[in-house]
């Protein structure tokens, strides 16, 4: 029986079903029918639904398409730093050089937000979405909605925890943990494995908050004399950065060093420290991550102390990623950026071939 039939079917029994542009045949209200009639037309429905999803996900089968003719969602986080303004930037670019129709969603850091825009996307039939997710959980139900499309999803710069991985195609991030390690590692050598230290973090359930916090404080294990003694989240932008900062300097206690799990946290301690009255980089150490520009124009005055890159411009590689995604070629589960440490003793010489 064809569709038609099927819905002529539920129809003369008295159900009513509504066609979803993108899901098909949903939903349907009962009018009348007996108990075998309701049985008939529930497995009607059931099938018609099936049917219909089955006509809407992508198969293999369907003409390959070049870059030219690909409608990608971008769902980025949002603009709280100097490295997310510069990761949009690469990846708005690269679309625009590969003249893909790129359709793009800042969440203002809510992950509401970006599960309302993947579920646009999705509605949209994208042939693929890239997805830098806020935080690592709460993703399964849109990523297995996408997965049913057959819409091939990139995660960029953060990963997810999900139940089944197949629920994304790749992730193209940086080690948070070798990041925070390699802050710790130096910090070590610069005190003598001897601080007070205050602990600037990310965004709370972010994959850089949790791994840049786990991979420092695996490096200061190994010196005891190495304690965090005061931690809080500054969202990784410069004015949340500053306020804690304030507090953590107004609360008393010695205070050695500043981690910050970004440029834009430090920068903004470094306002705070300097406007108590002591010298960034020489009173207190400050060491952070990302290596943007700004932090190296810090280090170049000798206030910010070091900082990791992690390197933002991802966009060639997601779109790669894309491209071999759509053309059904297997991709690794994760791709790790490489990541490299500077700090002031070679800041000067680097600082106008930086990128971002
Ligand atoms: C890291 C990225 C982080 C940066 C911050 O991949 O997710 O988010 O370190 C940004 O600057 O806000």
């Amino acid at each position: 029986m064809d569709r038609t039939g099927l819905l002529h079917l539920i129809r003369s029994e008295g159900y009513n079903l509504h066609w979803h542009p993108r899901v098909g045949w949903t939903g349907f209200k009962e009018t009348k029918g007996n108990f075998m009639t309701r049985i008939v037309c529930l497995t009607a429905t059931f099938a018609l639904i099936v049917i219909s999803l089955g006509s809407c996900t992508k198969n293999s089968s369907e003409p390959k398409k070049n870059a030219q003719q690909l409608t990608v969602g971008f769902s980025q986080i949002g603009a709280e730093s100097g490295w997310r303004t510069a990761e949009t930037k690469s990846i708005r670019s690269e679309a625009e050089k590969r003249g893909v129709d790129l359709k793009f969603s800042d969440a203002q850091q809510k992950q509401e937000n970006q599960i309302k825009a993947l579920g646009a996307f999705i509605a949209q039939n994208v042939d693929a979405i890239i997805l830098a997710p806020v935080v690592e959980t709460g993703w399964e139900p849109v990523l297995k909605k996408a997965h049913q499309r057959g819409i091939p999803v990139i995660l960029v710069d953060r990963g997810v925890k999900v139940t089944n991985d197949d629920l994304y195609t790749t992730l193209i991030a940086s080690d948070f943990v070798a990041e925070g390690r390699m802050a710790g590692d130096w910090l070590a050598a610069k005190t003598g494995g001897k601080a007070n230290i205050v602990e600037l973090q990310g965004t709370p359930g972010a994959a850089p908050a949790i791994d840049r916090k786990k991979g420092f404080e695996q490096a200061i294990a190994k010196h005891p004399e190495m304690k965090i003694t005061k931690s809080q989240t500054g969202e990784f932008t410069r004015a949340k950065g500053k306020e804690v900062m304030e507090a953590f300097l107004k609360s008393g206690g010695e205070i050695d060093a500043v981690y910050a799990h970004n440029d834009d946290m430090a920068l903004g301690a470094i306002q705070a420290i300097e406007e108590a009255g002591k010298k960034p980089g020489v009173d207190i150490f400050v060491v952070s991550i990302d290596g943007v520009k700004p932090a190296f124009e810090s280090m170049v005055e000798g206030k910010l102390n070091c900082t990791v890159e992690c390197n933002p411009l991802l966009g060639p590689a997601a779109f790669d990623a894309v491209e071999r995604a759509v053309a059904g070629q297997k991709l690794p589960k994760n791709t790790v950026v490489q990541d490299k440490l500077f700090d002031q003793s070679t800041a000067k010489d680097v600082i106008d071939s930086r990128q971002y």
